[in-house]
């Protein structure tokens, strides 16, 4: 099994204006700069035929290049117990678009809807026990933070490993806008879960195709 979500990922430039906001905040865990994205959908734990059956769906997704701004900063949970940092993006209809896309794609895959409605951000930090005043006087210090406007041409299917010192995001899949996968993906795993799950399942695929008769 895998857990996957689909994101867009950053050029340096976004980074490093990103990376510029992590600090300010007593016991927040900030995020490593190489780790940072805007989440299009969730996708959670799948086997590898599903995530090929994914992934499938979500190549032949097609929409003009747009651009994008990161605005304001915000928190998540309780007023006085946010449990996440984050920054916000300027009103977008064609990000707004592309996450119908992607979430219309993962949907025909065969994967339960998100009820959660869209909320574009990128998370800075975790927060665990952050001190009010501290995040106040954060929120107010950056609330017109304006990152660097960025062209977005692609977006990319990433996995993520929870290890101990926190979640490991890895690129698996990158699909540009004009309806190509792009070349930098980082290993080609979907071929290897699919192979594995088909060296598992090849039998039963077998005695279910003669089950209902076809060649
Ligand atoms: P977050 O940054 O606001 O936590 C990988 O976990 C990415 O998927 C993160 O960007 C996370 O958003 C997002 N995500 C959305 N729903 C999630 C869920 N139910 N569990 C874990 N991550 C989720």
């Amino acid at each position: 099994m895998i857990r996957l979500f689909v994101a867009l990922s950053f050029p340096d430039e976004i980074r490093q204006s990103l990376a510029a906001l992590c600090a300010g905040v007593p016991g927040a865990r900030w995020v490593n700069p190489d780790q940072f994205h805007l989440t299009l959908r969730f996708i959670g734990e799948v086997d590898g035929r599903t995530a090929r059956t994914v992934s499938d769906a979500l190549s032949t997704i097609i929409m003009p290049d747009f651009d994008l701004e990161l605005f304001s900063v915000g928190t998540f949970g309780d007023r006085r117990k946010a449990n996440s940092l984050w920054v916000g993006v300027r009103p977008n209809a064609a990000l707004n678009r592309l996450q119908e896309k992607v979430d219309n794609a993962v949907l025909r895959s065969g994967i339960a809807p998100d009820r959660r409605k869209f909320a574009p951000h990128v998370t800075l930090a975790r927060l665990n026990n952050a001190p009010f005043d501290r995040i106040g006087a954060y929120l107010s210090h950056h609330a017109l933070y304006a990152g660097p406007r960025t062209r977005c041409d692609r977006f990319t299917l990433y996995s993520s490993f929870l290890s101990s010192s926190g979640a490991i995001y890895t690129p698996e899949q990158v699909y540009r806008l004009d309806g190509g996968l792009a070349e930098d993906a980082e290993h080609d795993w979907m071929a290897d879960e699919a192979e594995a799950w088909d060296q598992d399942h090849g039998d039963w695929d077998k005695a279910e195709a003669a089950a209902y008769g076809a060649e």
